[in-house]
């Protein structure tokens, strides 16, 4: 008895619990940015799951993780990366999954070495490029969100309500 109460329980979970989107990054360096779309997704009660993944230096787990990662059952990736900052493309080249790109800020450019080298795919192999840095993190983990709530109408409501909060946090004056 016990146990059928619990395969029922497990079924009934959301679909937005399971691990929907994959969080990939060049390097260890790239997670305090990339910490924000985590964050973000948990605020939504959205699984996730953050993998280092770097194009240059680890290019077959990069092939491994991309041809794999819809069959995996992931339905999106966000993807981050500095620099030369091909990890975005490159997944993209080899996953139908959406990829979502964030530019990190780098130190000698400031992040536009990472965002135009994220921005400009070329036409055929889309990434939805965020901002640079925090403000891109947490608007990839809003973005893949709406577009899992599509399907998923408790999703949605916890976006409304997030925005809700979001509106009403927001002070009418400046305060000293
Ligand atoms: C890129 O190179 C990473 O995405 C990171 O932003 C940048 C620098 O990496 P580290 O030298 O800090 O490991 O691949």
């Amino acid at each position: 008895m016990a146990k059928q109460a619990k395969s029922k329980t497990t079924r009934s979970r959301p679909t937005s619990r399971k691990k929907s989107v994959a969080i990939i990054m060049g390097s260890q360096s790239d997670w305090p940015v990339m910490r924000h779309v985590a964050e973000t997704l948990e605020i939504l009660k959205v699984g996730y799951e953050a993998k280092i993944v770097s194009a240059h230096r680890t290019p077959q787990r990069l092939y491994a993780f991309a041809r794999g990662a819809k069959k995996a059952g992931f339905k999106i990736i966000v993807a981050g990366a500095g620099g030369a900052a091909h990890l975005p493309g490159m997944a993209a080249s080899m996953t139908p999954l959406p990829v979502l790109g964030v530019p990190m800020n780098t130190v000698a450019l400031d992040g536009k070495d990472s965002l135009l080298s994220i921005l400009q795919m070329p036409a055929g192999i889309p990434v939805g490029t965020l901002a640079i840095g925090k403000p891109g993190a947490v608007n990839a983990g809003l973005l893949a969100a709406a577009i899992l709530a599509l399907s998923d109408a408790a999703l949605a409501k916890r976006i409304d309500a997030w925005r809700a909060k979001q509106t009403a946090s927001v002070g009418k004056r400046p305060k000293d």
